[in-house]
């Protein structure tokens, strides 16, 4: 009796998860809403545990991947092709970096945190280039 109880409640969680779970659409652009070139828009995605992102290649020419070095422990990356729509489904929590390599020296670049998470303090150690570093700096200013 117990048993069946508990295998009744995990069930109720895991369609309960799987219900809740939502795609955040993350447009790659030549040019945002408020005029800054090469953006990732949202650039900042509050997401929770099984969530899926959807890169969409609104304009030419670009990609996303996972920045080297800028995702939890245990996650595995990723990385898009140039013009390619794709979805990325995260379960690691954690802190996400992201950019389109073509232009990730104009600023490309977006974050992606999953769960209630803190900015690792080894999050902007890598190479970063400045336009790039000040974006994350903003983004991150959201956690
Ligand atoms: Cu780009």
């Amino acid at each position: 009796m117990i048993r069946t109880l508990t295998t009744g409640l995990a069930l109720a969680a895991l369609m309960g998860s799987a219900a809740f779970a939502e795609t955040f659409e993350v447009k790659m652009l030549n040019k945002g809403a408020d005029g800054d070139r090469m953006v990732f828009e949202p650039a900042f995605v509050q997401a929770a545990p099984g969530d899926t992102i959807r890169f969409v290649a609104t304009d030419r020419g670009h990609n996303a991947e996972i920045n080297k070095g800028m995702l939890p422990d245990g996650a595995e990356g990723f990385a898009g092709k140039i013009n390619e729509e794709f979805d990325v489904t995260l379960d690691v929590e954690g802190v996400y970096g992201v950019i389109c390599k073509p232009h990730f020296a104009m600023g490309m670049v977006m974050t992606i945190a999953v769960g209630d998470v803190e900015v690792p303090d080894t999050f902007l150690e890598g190479r970063v280039p400045r336009k790039a570093k000040e974006r994350f700096e903003a983004q991150l200013g959201n956690l």
